[in-house]
């Protein structure tokens, strides 16, 4: 197994890269998409992106690759795509087809710089609804999901998908079934996986976060155990996986054995790559924590991992914000730390 941090765009800068072979990564998974504020901060909504960025082309990704491994370190993957870039997917709309096309580029331009996996989260909502509270050890801030918050029924504004404003206040966003969403998931896949064999890239698939049934009164799509199989299922190739987000796996109320739901996916090779953090409570209600202080037996976890052949990255996914002067890389270089030593301990 690796060890990687995942790195949103605004810290792909030297000082993160250096900081991160210093806590013993061996390689990054890097967001090329601009996160309004946050990612775990006041809100969860995001805009600043534009279609087409030229941070997509070959050259940009590539010289990417190399500026990181020049600090030692490995691109593994690239996380999310830009929801400018594929809205109509996600919608069915009249763009789709043309969307799937500049994607099919996207992935061509991913392998050919050599970089193994694309990370993607098929969502209306993308991650929605958690606030921030000093919920986690000795007050420290975190993410709470409470499912009768009144803010997880607030319906999608117009103009928006994946909590990105396309169009303000424009094209409206039709409440759809979970299953419409699969049969558009299938759609997807059925055109995506085909370009993703050819250039030897891995798609990765993130369950929803939170894996609530329904959210902003719209459709979800693996918010169960058995989801993460009907996904790889659905066109089987080993370049469609899952991004195993363990943590989200552990708030399922369906998930009763984790290790073993863990241990059924690395026997049929369904993992990309792994978000692994720790939660407190299941759906409705949960805390997002530490990684030694939760719910989740995490040595148990990487155990599991190994003894079952998975290989791939594992990255920490999110932390609480720890009270110093740097919060988000203080709770990133515990965390890293602490699967360090997992690690070790099976060597
Ligand atoms: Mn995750």
């Amino acid at each position: 197994m690796k060890l990687a941090l995942n790195l949103s765009y605004e810290k792909l800068t030297d000082d993160y890269f250096r900081f991160s072979r210093e806590i013993g990564c061996d390689g990054l998974i890097c967001h090329l998409n601009t996160y309004n504020a946050t990612w775990g901060g006041e809100s969860d909504e995001m805009t600043t992106m534009s279609v087409h960025n030229p941070v997509w082309s070959f050259d940009s990704i590539s010289s990417l690759r190399k500026r990181i491994e020049s600090f030692g370190l490995e691109l593994y993957g690239i996380e999310n795509l830009n929801p400018f870039d594929w809205y109509d997917v996600l919608l069915a709309g009249p763009g789709r087809d043309e969307q799937i096309e500049y994607l099919k580029g996207i992935i061509r331009n991913i392998g050919r710089a050599g970089v193994r996996y694309l990370g993607y989260n098929f969502s209306l909502s993308g991650v929605y609804g958690r606030r921030k509270m000093r919920s986690a050890r000795g007050g420290a801030e975190t993410m709470v999901f409470d499912a009768s918050d009144p803010i997880a029924d607030i319906p999608i504004p117009d103009g928006m998908v994946w909590n990105t404003e396309i169009e303000k206040d424009g094209f409206h966003v039709p409440v759809i079934s979970n299953e419409e969403l699969w049969e558009r998931l299938r759609y997807f896949l059925e055109r995506i996986v085909p370009v993703a064999e050819e250039c030897g890239v891995v798609l990765a698939a993130h369950p929803d976060d939170p894996p609530v049934e329904r959210l902003r009164g719209n459709a979800r799509l693996v918010n169960t155990p058995s989801g993460f199989h009907r996904l790889v299922d659905m066109v089987p190739s080993p370049c469609s996986r899952t991004e195993l987000c363990i943590g989200t796996m552990q708030e399922m109320p369906e998930c009763i054995d984790l290790e073993k739901e863990v241990a059924s996916l690395c026997d049929k090779d369904a993992i990309g790559y792994v978000h692994l953090r720790n939660v407190r409570g299941k759906l409705p209600r949960y805390t997002e924590t530490l990684i030694d202080d939760g719910d989740i037996d995490v040595p148990g976890i990487i155990r599991t991992l190994s003894e079952h052949g998975f290989t791939g990255p594992v990255v920490p996914d999110h932390t609480p914000y720890l009270d110093c002067r740097e919060p988000w890389l203080s709770g990133m270089a515990f965390q890293i730390g602490y699967l360090r030593a997992c690690l070790d301990a099976i060597r």
